[in-house]
């Protein structure tokens, strides 16, 4: 792959000719690639994102000039890259108007955070006979993790069903909520079919019945202004990563009471008050679900990209990408033969499809050839594939810095690609 301009414009007359988009990708290198000589078009943006050139001079700056360990030195880089860390804590609670940055803890992705609250929460709480809500729509990190809890605790899981345009049975959840539910474990936004889930009346209901609520905000926080306050969410967990941030942190927010009953996850250094042969005391919230040296340099990177993501504003974005999902839904609607799998009213910017004759993994590798990256699986969603009948499905998912005319090449390449598979 070489790096080029990539030529990639709006096309006059777009609604968000407002947006500021050719600043933005001007703003992230990586969108000047070319791939077998074609401009890279990245679709994919559902499983991870690029990352501004803001969030790359930080961490090179971070590793060039201010590098050192965080609260264990007190030497000034120590103490430098303690305030850094620090500052990020702050802008994360910030961003999801957490009542507080003790309520903030690094882990290594959403994976580790609904990991941490199956463990913590689980061993704390979960007692035989409880039952946890999981959705029909889940990624597989937010039904595995309740799966092994309920084996060890003895709980049972139940599962929210959804209708054929994946949209959760509300009047379902209502019924299945009890006062044995303990925790309902939902995502914000589904990952294999765009849905915006209502997630706020779910919170609602199911603390009418004394359970807690673990939202999985993998897919929205890149998306959607979250306000953990106003949602009242018990925790939510987000990636670094699918935020422009760097791989290998991810954030939950947990309320106060809760992380502080909770048993600790992982233990060892920096999570302790003190230690002896005879026994050990844990810390106070967050350290206390930190154990080991974290994520320093990635983390100072995730406080830079939501400085980033702010500056232009979720609300713009979210804008923009309406317009791209309302576009390239319109636009892949004319194509023979393709179907959308995830039909919902309220979706984010990310579209799922299978095409008759043409299996969704030649789809992929074949647009490739074009330029175009997207998805192509099961998304770690297999019981969504199971409850469309489809053993996997292409996906395009739309970012920040994704134009209109990136989805007319990728129509076009489609049809390219169709007409060679059937
Ligand atoms: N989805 C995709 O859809 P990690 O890998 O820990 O950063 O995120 C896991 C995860 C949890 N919940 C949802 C809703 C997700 O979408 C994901 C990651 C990626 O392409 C990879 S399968």
């Amino acid at each position: 792959m070489t790096a080029v301009m990539n030529q990639l414009t709006e096309p006059e007359g777009s609604p968000t000719t407002a947006y500021p988009i050719e600043a933005i990708r001007a703003e992230f290198p990586i969108l000047a690639t070319q791939v077998y000589g074609k401009p890279l078009v990245y679709l994919d943006n559902g499983a991870t994102t690029h990352k501004p050139q803001c969030v790359i001079d930080c961490i090179s700056q971070f590793y060039s000039k201010e590098y050192g360990t965080v609260r264990r030195g007190v030497y000034a880089l120590s103490e430098g890259a303690t305030e850094a860390f620090q500052n990020t804590r702050e802008a994360v609670a910030t961003f999801l108007n957490a009542p507080s940055s003790d309520e903030i803890i690094f882990t290594r992705g959403s994976t580790e955070a609904i990991n941490l609250v199956a463990h913590s929460f689980g061993h704390t709480y979960l007692n035989p006979g409880d039952e946890i809500l999981i959705s029909a729509m889940e990624h597989h990190a937010n039904i595995v993790p309740w799966q092994q809890i309920a084996k060890l605790k003895g709980a049972t899981i139940k599962v929210i069903p959804m209708d054929s345009n994946g949209v959760l049975d509300m009047s379902a959840y209502a019924s299945l909520l009890s006062p044995k539910t303990k925790l309902v474990a939902v995502n914000h936004v589904s990952n294999a079919l765009g849905t915006i889930n209502p997630v706020a009346e779910m919170i609602k209901q199911a603390h009418a019945v004394g359970a807690a609520v673990l939202v999985d905000g993998a897919q929205s926080t890149p998306h959607i202004t979250v306000d953990v306050q106003a949602l009242d969410a018990d925790f939510y967990c987000f990636s670094g990563h699918k935020v422009y941030a760097p791989t290998g942190v991810g954030v939950l927010f947990g309320k106060r009471t809760l992380l502080e009953a909770m048993v600790p996850y992982q233990t060892g250094g920096d999570m302790i008050d003190q230690v002896s042969f005879d026994g050990t005391t844990f810390t106070d919230i967050p350290h206390k679900f930190e154990a080991g040296t974290p994520a320093i340099a990635q983390v100072v990177g995730l406080g830079e990209a939501l400085r980033y993501l702010t500056r232009i504003g979720l609300p713009a974005i979210a804008q923009h990408e309406a317009d791209l999902l309302a576009y390239a839904t319109e636009r892949m609607q004319t194509i023979d033969g393709l179907r959308i799998i995830g039909t919902a009213p309220h979706k984010a910017s990310l579209i799922s499809f299978v095409v008759d004759g043409a299996h969704p993994l030649d789809i992929g590798t074949l647009l490739d050839h074009e330029g175009v990256a997207i998805r192509t699986g099961h998304h770690c969603a297999q019981p969504v594939m199971r409850h469309f009948d489809v053993s996997a499905t292409a996906r395009v998912s739309f970012g920040m810095y994704n134009t209109r005319s990136e989805i007319d090449a990728f129509v076009q390449a489609l049809q390219k690609v169709l007409t060679l598979l059937r």
